[in-house]
């Protein structure tokens, strides 16, 4: 971003931030807000416990493995071992959408479903595990799913049911129907980061690898971290189709389970979402020798660079030619279109604040609209996703990550098969195509940007203040608050009601929804209720109870 004027010093803005800090807490904040310098290497407190009742954008574990990785799964009846209200907050609110699959409408779709087994107060004191088998029971009798997912809430674990158990004695008395369960009680890690762990373990040993039925294209991939949400995933799979890639699994958007089955036979795996499939990514490549590239298909310009990896990844003159087509026919109009929406973003300024890797996916369209990013951090990303995976080997392990099962994984005896050799990996890596790696948010971000990893409600209140940005990018739960401020803000999570936005249709949609809320001046003209009150009035008033 050499290019770019330089940015505000926020040194001060941040030491008045941590002013308002008992020091304890103000000495644990300060090690999650850095003021970039790309020329240094810069540790980024990340992944560790949110401080209770600094307001956190985070999310539970549960949401991570149950709503997020497997949610988006159209053929499994994902169901909830817990009292009504995890299923019924957790019930089809992320906008991933899905086809209905071959046998149409009435098919095997579970996704608009909820089911739970409903705890009660007699399940808790008692025991739930027969409840939960009746469930599995009549779930089966009814819908005759290939699949039933079993997903422990915060009691489950506290009381000790053991869905592992119970989901492997009804799988045998099943006998067509995978039952599999999952430990992801809410509490089990500091965040939703947690939760996908869990849920790529579940899955690489209960599913990835059941069919050995070789895919039908030349050239196999699974897209891993794409979860469709908006319709991302359908604009991105239109692209690949018109390039003549084949996609055998996405990871998790519009997926299926035999989708999963089957993932083991593809050549590439490509890596959208980092944070939350990256351990996919590692045990496909350990048990059965794929490679995987990290790769962004938010923004024209990425999009275009994704593809061109493909390409070179598979050294086919023929795919390479037709990738340069389809580029050369659809990235014109989308940079004509950016050139229109810049007469109205030049200039301004952004700021994300959203879970693990949107925050720095979406720099990408800002930068195509000439917009700067001066501050933007993860709710939940791993040090690996601030700075690169060159630091993993650093990342101490602490009580909460210990929690979470590492899988012991090999190479399979049989299937393992190295689709590349490492001399042509590493000649990939040279040529900058990140192979087996991610390089993280920071070195994109520019010198001065301020990173803040887990934002409290404080410290969004103060950066708004100091930036005044145009533009601010969070989720539903920050979104009126923010507005109320006199800034607009873009739910970068379910977009709102707009998406999709990967891709290059998706490119051209964000430019136009992101040059409407800059073209209006109503947010300026909001005056929080708040601001209309004399300061003294008691319902204003708060004080911290020491
Ligand atoms: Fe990956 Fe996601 Fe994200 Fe994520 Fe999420 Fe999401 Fe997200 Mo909301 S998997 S880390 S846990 S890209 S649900 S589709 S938008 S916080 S930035």
């Amino acid at each position: 971003m050499s290019e770019e004027k330089k940015l505000p010093n926020p040194s001060e803005l941040k030491e008045e931030i941590l002013a308002k800090y008992p020091p304890k807490i103000a000495r644990k904040r300060a090690k999650s807000m850095v003021i970039n310098d790309t020329k240094l290497d810069q540790e980024i407190q990340s992944n560790v416990r949110t401080i209770p009742g600094i307001i956190t954008q985070r999310g539970c574990t549960y949401a991570g493995c149950k709503g997020v990785v497997l949610g988006p799964t159209r053929d499994i009846i994902n169901l909830v071992h817990g009292p009504i209200g995890c299923s019924f907050y957790a019930w089809l609110t992320r906008r991933n959408q899905t086809d209905p699959g071959p046998e149409g409408p009435d098919g095997e779709n579970f996704i608009n479903y909820c089911f739970s087994t409903d705890m009660q107060d007699d399940n808790i004191v008692f025991g739930g595990e027969k409840k939960l088998k009746e469930a599995i029971q009549e779930a089966y009798d009814i819908f005759k799913p290939k699949a039933i997912g079993v997903f422990s809430t915060c009691p489950v674990g506290l009381i000790g049911d053991d869905v592992h158990a119970v989901s492997k004695e009804m799988k045998e008395k099943l006998g067509d129907c995978n039952v599999f369960g999952f430990s992801c009680e809410g509490y089990k890690g500091v965040s939703q980061s947690a939760g996908h762990h869990i849920a790529n373990n579940q899955l690489f040993k209960h599913v990835v690898g059941n069919d050995d039925t070789k895919p039908e294209g030349k050239f196999n991939i699974n897209l891993l971290g794409e979860y469709n949400i908006g319709g991302d995933g359908f604009e991105i799979d239109r692209i690949f189709k018109k390039c003549g890639i084949n996609v055998v699994c996405t990871f998790s958007g519009n997926s299926t389970m035999g989708a999963f089955e089957q993932s083991h036979m593809a050549d590439l795996n490509l890596v959208m979402c980092h944070r939350s499939i990256n351990y996919m990514a590692e045990m496909l490549e350990t048990k059965f020798g794929i490679p995987w590239m990290k790769v962004n298909f938010i923004g024209g310009e990425s999009t275009a660079k994704a593809l061109r990896k493909i390409g070179e990844y598979f050294e086919d003159a023929e795919l390479i030619a037709r990738i340069e087509e389809v580029i050369a026919e659809e990235l014109p109009l989308v940079q004509a279109r950016a050139a229109e929406a810049r007469k109205y973003t030049a200039g301004k300024l952004a700021m994300l604040f959203v879970g693990g890797s949107r925050a720095h996916h979406y720099q990408e369209l800002f930068k195509e609209l000439e917009m700067e990013t001066v501050s933007a951090g993860y709710e939940f990303g791993h040090r690996d996703d601030y700075e690169g995976r060159k630091v993993l080997p650093t990342i101490k392990v602490d009580a909460d990550s210990r929690n979470i099962e590492e899988l012991k994984v090999e190479a399979d005896p049989e299937r393992f098969n190295p689709r590349a050799s490492d001399i042509k990996l590493e000649t990939l890596q040279k040529k900058g195509l990140e192979v087996s790696d991610y390089k993280g948010m920071k070195s994109d971000m520019a010198d001065n940007s301020l990173i803040v990893d887990d934002i409290t409600h404080w410290e969004t209140e103060k950066l708004i203040d100091f930036y005044k940005p145009d533009i601010f990018c969070a989720g539903i739960k920050e979104k009126y608050v923010v507005q109320k401020s006199g800034i607009p803000l873009k739910q970068l999570h379910s977009y709102d009601y707009g998406g999709p936005y990967a891709g290059f249709n998706g490119a051209i949609n964000f430019y136009t929804d992101i040059e409407t809320m800059l073209s209006t001046t109503i947010w300026k003209k909001l005056k929080a209720p708040w601001l209309s009150k004399p300061s003294t009035d008691p319902s204003l008033i708060a004080e911290y109870v020491a």
